[in-house]
């Protein structure tokens, strides 16, 4: 009898484990969209259009290759819309008496797998480089888990950016060379955009029907939704944009949405890419000197080092993760998150592109969309579903442990040493943006100030006793302790009557 072949939306790699142990001969592909996955958090439009584009045209590649697939459209009328009743239907219709599947990125899916009537058998994902058991191998009785460390094993183990058993060019980091303040001029015009074809428009005739309602701007659709486009847009990133990654991968612009960023995550998320040649290409640019190394070894540290790190993070914390709450905070998501309509510049803008463009670059997601909802106080669940909804990367194997972990410090420091807060003078420093502003970005407390700046304060006075003692945090509450009783108590007063106007929905 045949068995079935599941290929998940973000699973479209003709190396995955699930085509490999088939056989093209027996088995069924099936493939489908499905509003259960497409309505778990409401996914912005371009994200939808993307994966349901790029599915469909890995689905013809397969049958081109010679694979026999049942592919579900949306709208085909006897779709069950879920993705375990697609595969009783199918595996009905096939005799089908089994299912191959490769391991989903969520807890949520891998659970209703487990449940499937029709047993389903599991292989690792081995797109990616750390399996599982190699991360808890790697974590097994260390005290704490920290990225640089992981990442050094990966470089070891990889033999990027190697010369013998050393670091090329002898550190293993080159930070220190990045992070330069926002530039006047950006060389690079973003990302590669594509002119949809008749088989994306009728996606996108679908998506805009279907999910109108959705928070994001379907149109203009650039994305690539082929393995070939993408290689192109990794192409286009290497020679064009890598050499200055390093150097601004921290910087914000008003005007300038991509900066020197890659914006490749969805397609390597998706499958389209390969972690493999994504690092081989930034390594060859860099031997044959074409990218310096501080830009070659930051971009390659966020894939295998970062990238690798965070989905071990999301395994080994398992499915109660995401409910995380270790500094209590229970304050709705405010609305802005969905309408961009606030006088704070930085998050208004980092709302817009996120709006228009399914994506914002990390700075954006750190230090401001996720800063400020770190120092008002919001409920880290609420954050976490936004983000898992309007990023066209976003999965929960990565998207949670960059939110709950990283950005909102919910899992009580697994990730993140400390909390990444700041004050509006990091933003200032990083970006044009305080120059548009309605705030004052020098004026401290009162009406006209920055709001980041005396929502920092608090949110460090509010948590004393838990970071008080944090060595990585002395500095700072040591200039919180030096500031005279007036200054201080003007900071908490501005704090608590900017968070009522927040939880009155006035405009701020
Ligand atoms: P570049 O800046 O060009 O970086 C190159 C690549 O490195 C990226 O394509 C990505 O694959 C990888 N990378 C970089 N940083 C990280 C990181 N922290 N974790 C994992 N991979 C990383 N990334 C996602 O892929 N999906 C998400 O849902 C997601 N949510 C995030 C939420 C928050 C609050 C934060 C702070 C970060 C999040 N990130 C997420 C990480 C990072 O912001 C994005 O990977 C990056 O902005 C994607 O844009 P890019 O391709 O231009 O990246
Ligand atoms: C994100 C997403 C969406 C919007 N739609 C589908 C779909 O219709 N069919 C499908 O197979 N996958 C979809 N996905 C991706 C899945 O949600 C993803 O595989 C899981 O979240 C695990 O990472």
């Amino acid at each position: 009898a045949p068995r079935l072949i599941l290929v998940l939306g973000d699973q479209l790699s003709e190396g995955l484990s699930s085509l490999r142990e088939g056989d093209p001969a027996r088995d069924v592909v099936v493939m489908a969209e499905v509003m259960d996955e497409a309505s778990y958090v409401p996914h912005h439009p371009k994200k939808v259009a993307f994966l349901f584009a790029a599915m469909r045209k890995f689905a013809a590649r397969l049958e081109a290759e010679g694979w026999r697939v049942r592919y579900t459209r949306l709208d085909d009328p006897d779709n069950s819309q879920s993705i375990p009743g697609e595969l009783i239907r199918r595996a009905a219709e096939t005799v089908a008496t089994e299912v191959l599947a490769t391991e989903p990125g969520e807890f949520r899916l891998i659970a209703a797998l487990e449940d499937c009537p029709v047993p389903v058998h599991m292989f690792p994902d081995d797109r990616f480089l750390c399996s599982h058991a190699e991360f808890e191998a790697w974590a097994e009785g260390r005290k704490e888990l920290r990225m640089e460390w992981f990442y050094r094993e990966m470089r070891r183990r990889t033999g990027l950016l190697m010369e013998g058993d050393q670091p090329a060019g002898g550190k293993w980091n080159y930070d220190h060379d990045n992070r330069k303040p926002a530039p006047d001029e950006i060389a690079f015009d973003g990302p590669l955009r594509f002119e949809p074809d008749a088989a994306t428009v009728e996606v996108l005739e679908l998506v805009e029907a279907r999910f109108a309602d959705n928070f994001g701007t379907l149109r203009p659709f650039w994305f690539a939704t082929t393995r070939d486009e993408a290689l192109q847009a990794l192409d286009h990133f290497i020679a064009r944009a890598l050499p200055r990654f390093g150097d601004f991968q921290d910087a914000m612009l008003d005007g300038n949405r991509f900066l020197y960023h890659s914006v490749l995550s969805m397609y390597l998320n998706a499958g389209l890419l390969t972690w493999q040649e994504i690092c081989a290409a930034a390594e060859d640019a860099w031997r044959a000197d074409k990218a310096p190394l501080n830009a070659v070894e930051g971009f390659i540290r966020q894939i295998i080092g970062w990238r690798e790190y965070m989905r071990g993070i999301y395994f080994r914390e398992g499915p109660d993760y995401v409910r995380r709450n270790a500094l209590g905070y229970d304050r709705p998501l405010p609305s802005f998150y969905w309408t961009a309509d606030t006088d704070l510049r930085c998050v208004s803008k980092a709302v817009e592109q996120t709006r228009d463009e399914a994506y914002a670059h990390h700075i954006q997601r750190l230090m401001v969309t996720g800063n400020f909802a770190l120092l008002a106080g919001i409920d880290p669940h609420a954050v976490h579903e936004w983000y898992l909804a309007v990023y066209a990367d976003a999965y929960e194997w990565v998207e949670a442990p960059n939110v709950i972990g990283m950005s909102q410090f919910a899992d009580d420091g697994v990730v993140g040493s400390k909390p990444y807060v700041s004050g509006g003078a990091y933003i200032h420093r990083m970006s044009d943006h305080c120059r548009h502003c309605r705030y004052e970005i020098g004026e401290k407390t009162g009406a006209k100030a920055c709001p980041f700046n005396y929502l920092y304060w608090a949110f460090l006075h509010r948590h004393r006793e838990r970071f008080g003692r944090n060595p990585r945090m002395a500095q700072m509450y040591r200039t919180w302790a030096r500031m005279s009783d007036d200054k201080r108590q003007a900071t908490l007063d501005s704090a608590d009557a900017f968070l009522a106007r927040l939880d009155r929905g006035a405009r701020v």
